[in-house]
């Protein structure tokens, strides 16, 4: 039987291709993303390219009442959880902490920090019983160094990291591997959504360098999916090779 991945936020950047990466691997996908029209595309696309089994399911991860709904009610097919990617998230402003708006605070707490335990909580019943599972998080550099006007974004991460330690801790009993992702700049619609539609703006963030694309890190997490059962990869940073980590990023022209 086909294994099954359940990845946040898969309606476009990495949690899209994580999707297309392990579809095109043959494993049973469920995606989920608040934007009903693209998942489902989405989905369809994935099942005619691939043969790919997939379950798509609607809802915002900051909705506690919905994710536990949602994820705690799944058909007896795609109960079996083998990998949970918590990747839903955003950054909301680039804004010095005296002026940065609350409301875009609570809302990548809300979403990076509270999401992804709400997520994590209503599947790990389901790791646990088995005793197996791979919940990987996607935090970023910004989880390892606090930027200028990073605020709330970089206190998610590091917030991401610190959670991500603690659950790898308290799950060894249940032999549950927790792999923390922390990529760089990489071009998806992060920026574009950071600065609330301003594409000009989103686009000279990746000028001057080639910097990660969502397939790296797609296969990264298809790589360290793969190891063998005794081995995990507790904590990887990666960044393209025009950058060293939050603060030197080398742009050329
Ligand atoms: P995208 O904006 O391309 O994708 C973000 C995804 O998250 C979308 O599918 C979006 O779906 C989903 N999402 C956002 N808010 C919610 C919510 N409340 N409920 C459910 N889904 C939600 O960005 P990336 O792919 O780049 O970002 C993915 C993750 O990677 C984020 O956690 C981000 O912080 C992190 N990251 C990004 C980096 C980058 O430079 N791009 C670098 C390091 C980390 P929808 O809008 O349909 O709900
Ligand atoms: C996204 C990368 O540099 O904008 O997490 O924090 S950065």
């Amino acid at each position: 039987m086909n294994k099954i991945i359940l990845i946040t936020g898969a309606t476009s950047g990495f949690g899209k291709a994580i999707a297309e990466k392990f579809a095109s691997e043959k494993w049973n996908c469920i995606i989920t993303g608040r934007r009903a029209d693209r998942l489902h595309e989405i989905a369809d696309e994935l099942r005619n390219k691939y043969e790919a089994r997939v379950l798509s399911l609607v809802f915002d991860v900051q909705q506690k009442d919905e994710v536990f709904n949602q994820l705690t009610n799944l058909p007896d097919e795609w109960k079996n959880i083998d990998i949970l990617v918590n990747n839903a998230g955003l950054a909301l402003g680039r804004d010095s902490f005296d002026t940065a708006s609350l409301q875009d605070w609570d809302t990548m707490i809300d979403t990076n920090v509270k999401g992804m335990y709400y997520v994590t909580k209503a599947v790990l019943p389901i790791m646990t019983a088995r005793k197996q599972g791979h919940i990987f998080n996607i935090g970023s550099t910004a989880a390892k160094e606090v930027y200028a006007n990073g605020n709330a974004y970089c206190a998610s991460k590091h917030a991401v990291n610190a959670l991500s330690q603690s659950m790898r801790i308290d799950l060894l009993p249940y032999h549950i591997k927790v792999t923390c992702i922390n990529p760089g700049a990489a071009d998806t619609e992060f920026s574009v959504v950071r600065f609330k539609g301003d594409e000009e703006k989103a686009k000279t963030v990746y000028s001057g360098y080639t910097p990660l694309y969502a397939d790296d890190v797609a296969d990264t997490i298809y790589y360290c999916a793969n190891l063998p059962a005794h081995v995990c990869i507790n904590d990887l940073v990666m960044t393209c090779t025009a950058q060293a980590n939050s603060f030197y990023l080398h742009k050329e022209g």
